[in-house]
């Protein structure tokens, strides 16, 4: 395992390789233990490089069997080996040249699950970031781009299927018990993009006809037994083809296009070139395992990879650093689609919550970085909601900015011109300029200046003169390595609603037509708007324009007027929230301070009339009523957080709002569709809006009678476990809750994804006693410590999704994180490393709280041989 040197990577440092990959050809002998891989490399020493350049390639954890030259062996004395390299010396100066490389590694040790690993029997690999270095000695970085051919080679019985990238190029029988299969991948990629799978699996099939007419076969393999859960991602699949030829005339080239589900994966999935990896929770689902969630994020996923075949992987990244030119656009396309698909504004309802509970934290905490790093010591520790969420929002930015038509322009350029290239932001951003003529110089700030901007507006009206000034402040807090930062250009869609609920057309005096955006560029700017025909009230950030926190004093009544009449539903989604946010702040900080919590009347009037307003659909009637999370109000108070504190204030003012609205809850509670499950979007709306309502008629009837009996009536995994959720969340302690957990169980014990669900909902039982349940989960005999999604249930939800139970006064939560994280860092480092991250705020806690934290990073950070994964971590959260 590697342990941590210390080394920082620049972007700065950007150099290109001194040797040029033309082309490679791997064969691979698949064994559990020994699998040989042999690597025929052709290169060309680049021009202009030094004869006595070295070839550097990149290893790990690697043992060389041979290397040669042309064919002949090396001499010994002109090549070594080291810890992460192959140096070989005295190669030729002009002309091509082919080095072949013999290595063997063992799949079956492999538990950190980078490089070929075996998961239930089945051989697959990760290389993204930087796995490829853990199959054979390579140029392992993005800018190397080489012609793929692979043959691999397995025993019959141990791999009936063989897969890699491209198209197959034939196979058959190798000797009497082994086989092979041969694959090319015409089209130029870097090492990350390779994948090879082999094992016994299930495989559904079907086809997809492109816009020019190629037949393009679609597989998807998954283990024996779940194949009939495949359908709806095979649906998924064929429709995110369809919309990146309709939205972007983007076509898929190669003829056949794979995914393989594993259930052992790091990640969520991997967009390997024509063969995708995926964590087998975004692939398999019915109406009985899975929950409307995990089919909306099963689209999302399954869209998201297939949309980097073009943001990704015909164009990808020149270094690291650039992460986000793949990953920012790619969920920016993928958000597109899935609003494209299901109800627009409630899908950015969901981004909008997603953004600020994971992005706003980490750039508000140590781990805050630029969407475009600078520096980093271990990349896998970047692929963080900064730069896929905000590297998505500055997108969508620049869409605002430029208007719909020049950034389809932009984006077309950007296709045409960087087709196989290894492209920067430089590229990417040059292409929006020259497609529309505007400077985009201060605007790429967003890429550099890590931190979310806040925006403090105020308001003038002049009742004689009937003029209405709109003032604007932005300000940026340092972040670690960035004292001073300058003014960013802050798209800021608005609008002036009038005292009728209609909109004011007029632009401001003196500006540019504004066209319903503000564009915030100096540190302080103002509008006036005249001719006004009464005070409106102002709409600002409508539809979350740009990602940042809003200060505005702005009375209730002009919340509820904003609610009640914007045209636009994300807004008054938002007025809704920053309602209910301000009450819970208040009632929060009251709450600590040990003193009475105010009425919640009026918030409870504004969204009992909400939840029975028919006019507005039920998914957006439930997100209204989704109060804000404990997290997302700790996040609003910002410093000296007292989580018990912020519980109890929410418990109280949920149970205000629940008694004021009993009636219209405990009916719609009762509204789930009736009929077959059906996955799309307006069903589950109504599931959603059930399961809300279900919760707060608990709350006020005090008794879990109404949970039981959705329990024992729920044909579907999304109502029962909503129902199971209420019961063990609100009635921890019942036998109804003991039973409905022993049911489930016994129900879904051979079900892993199930499974999760069952840990997941037991770690995220408020309060300090589920340390205990935690505990004695993790400890019992059927908790599989080596599958990363049992481990992100239990572990990840309890530290990410409790806040009451992970930050125990007495610090027992943090250390038994800190113990866990210790432990799993020996065997794969990137899941330590990533649940590790739950602790990035730890500074805004309350000083006894902040004492203990402290105490469990620098228990961790005393640890011996820990990875560069976690060290990074742990130190860049107790810089101080
Ligand atoms: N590109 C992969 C993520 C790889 C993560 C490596 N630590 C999946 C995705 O974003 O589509
Ligand atoms: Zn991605």
């Amino acid at each position: 395992m590697r342990t941590d040197t210390g080394q920082v990577y620049k972007l700065t440092d950007y150099k290109p390789t001194d040797f040029v990959v033309e082309r490679i050809d791997l064969t691979f002998e698949l064994d559990p233990k020994q699998t040989k891989v042999v690597s025929r490399v052709i290169l060309h020493r680049r021009e202009g490089v030094d004869a006595h350049a070295e070839l550097v390639l990149d290893g790990d954890e690697l043992s060389l069997d041979s290397l040669q030259l042309d064919g002949n062996d090396i001499d010994p004395s002109l090549y070594e080996t080291t810890p992460e390299s192959l140096i070989i010396r005295g190669l030729p100066d002009s002309g091509p040249f082919e080095i072949t490389v013999s290595t063997t590694l063992s799949p079956e040790s492999n538990t950190q699950l980078m490089g070929l690993y075996r998961t239930n029997g089945v051989y697959c690999t990760q290389c993204e970031a930087e796995g490829f270095r853990r199959i054979t000695y390579f140029y392992d970085r993005p800018d190397v781009l080489a012609v793929y051919t692979v043959t691999i080679i397995a025993r019959k019985d141990d791999a009936k299927y063989l897969l890699s990238n491209g198209n197959f190029l034939g196979g058959g029988n190798y000797d009497e018990d082994r086989h092979f299969a041969a694959w090319f991948d015409p089209h130029p990629k870097p090492s990350y993009l390779f994948a090879l799978v082999g094992g016994d699996l299930g495989l559904i099939e079907d086809s997809f006809t492109t816009m020019s007419g190629r037949e393009v076969a679609l597989k998807i393999y998954v283990e024996h037994g779940k194949e009939g859960r495949a359908g709806y991602a095979m649906d998924a699949l064929k429709r995110s083809m369809k919309w990146d030829e309709d939205v972007y005339g983007r076509e898929y080239d190669l003829d056949i296009f794979q995914i393989v589900a594993v259930s052992d994966f790091n990640m969520g999935a991997m967009e390997n070139k024509g063969l995708n990896v995926f964590n087998d929770k975004y692939v398999l689902a019915d109406p009985e395992t899975a929950t409307d969630a995990d089919y909306a994020n099963i689209e999302a996923i399954i869209a998201h990879e297939y949309f980097h075949n073009w943001t990704g992987n015909r164009i990808t990244c020149r270094d690291w650093f650039q992460l986000c030119l793949k990953e920012g656009l790619t969920v920016y396309r993928d958000h597109a689609f899935s609003a494209d698909q299901r109800s627009a504004p409630v899908k950015r309802i969901a981004e909008i919550r997603l953004l600020k509970a994971h992005q706003f934290p980490e750039d508000a905490g140590p781990l805050a970085h630029p969407v475009r790093p600078e520096t980093y010591r271990e990349i896998n520790n970047f692929y963080t909601a900064t730069v896929y969420e905000k590297g998505s929002e500055v997108v969508r930015m620049i869409r605002t900015v430029l208007g719909a038509d020049d950034f389809r322009k932009g984006m077309d350029l950007y296709f045409e011109r960087h087709d196989g290239d290894a492209a920067t932001i430089e590229d990417f951003l040059a292409c929006f300029v020259e497609a529309s003529g505007r400077d985009l110089k201060q605007f790429a700030l967003w890429y550099s200046q890590a931190g979310t901007p806040s925006v403090s507006v105020s308001t003038d009206w002049n009742e004689t003169s009937r003029t209405f000034k709109v003032f604007l402040e932005q300000s940026l807090a340092p972040t670690p390595g960035q004292s001073r930062k300058a003014p960013m250009h802050i798209p800021l869609a608005y609008g002036l609603i009038l005292p009728d609920g209609s909109e004011f057309e007029g632009q401001p005096d003196g500006a540019v037509a504004t066209d319903g955006v503000f564009h915030l560029t100096k540190r302080k700017q103002s509008y006036s708007f005249t001719d006004v025909c009464g005070r409106p009230v102002l709409s600002i950030n409508r539809g979350f324009s740009a990602p940042v926190n809003i200060a505005m004093e702005q009375s209730a009544d002009d919340l509820v007027h904003i609610a009640r009449h914007d045209s636009d539903g994300v807004s008054r989604w938002q007025a809704l929230n920053e309602q209910a946010t301000r009450h819970l702040v208040t009632a929060s900080k009251l709450a600590r301070d040990g003193r009475n919590l105010p009425s919640a009347s009026e918030l409870a009037g504004i969204l009992v009339d909400t939840a029975a307003d028919e006019s507005l659909e039920p998914a957006f009637r439930a997100q209204a009523l989704s109060l804000p999370s404990e997290s997302d109000i700790a996040r609003e108070i910002g410093s000296n957080i007292d989580p018990d504190a912020i519980h109890a204030a929410r418990q109280a003012v949920m149970s205000e709002i629940a008694a004021a609205g009993l009636d219209i809850f405990t009916d719609l509670a009762g509204r789930a569709p009736a009929g077959p499950y059906r996955p799309d979007a307006e069903s589950a709306g109504l599931r959603a809006l059930a399961g809300t309502a279900l919760s707060y008629a608990l709350m006020a009837e005090g008794q879990p009678d109404r949970a039981k009996a959705a329990f024992d009536a729920a044909d579907n995994m999304t109502v029962l476990s909503q129902a199971l959720q209420v019961l063990t969340h609100h009635f921890p302690a019942s036998q109804d809750a003991k039973e409905a957990l022993a049911t489930f169980k016994a129900r879904f014990e051979t079900d892993p994804l199930a499974m999760d669900k069952w840990y997941s909902l037991q770690a995220t039982v408020p309060g300090a006693q589920t340390l205990a349940c935690v505990e004695s989960l993790l400890n019992s005999r059927e908790f599989d410590r080596s599958n990363p999604n049992r481990i992100r249930a239990l572990i990840g939800a309890f530290s990410a999704g409790n806040p009451t139970g992970f930050n125990a006064a007495d610090g027992a939560g943090y250390r038994l994180l800190a113990s866990e994280v210790i432990d799993i860092d020996r065997r794969n480092p990137q899941l330590a490393a990533r649940l590790l991250t739950a602790m990035r705020s730890w500074r805004s806690l309350e000083a006894e709280r902040q004492e203990q934290s402290r105490l469990a990073l620098v228990s961790i950070r005393a640890a011996n041989n820990l990875s560069p994964d976690v060290s990074d971590i742990v130190d860049r959260m107790l810089a101080s």
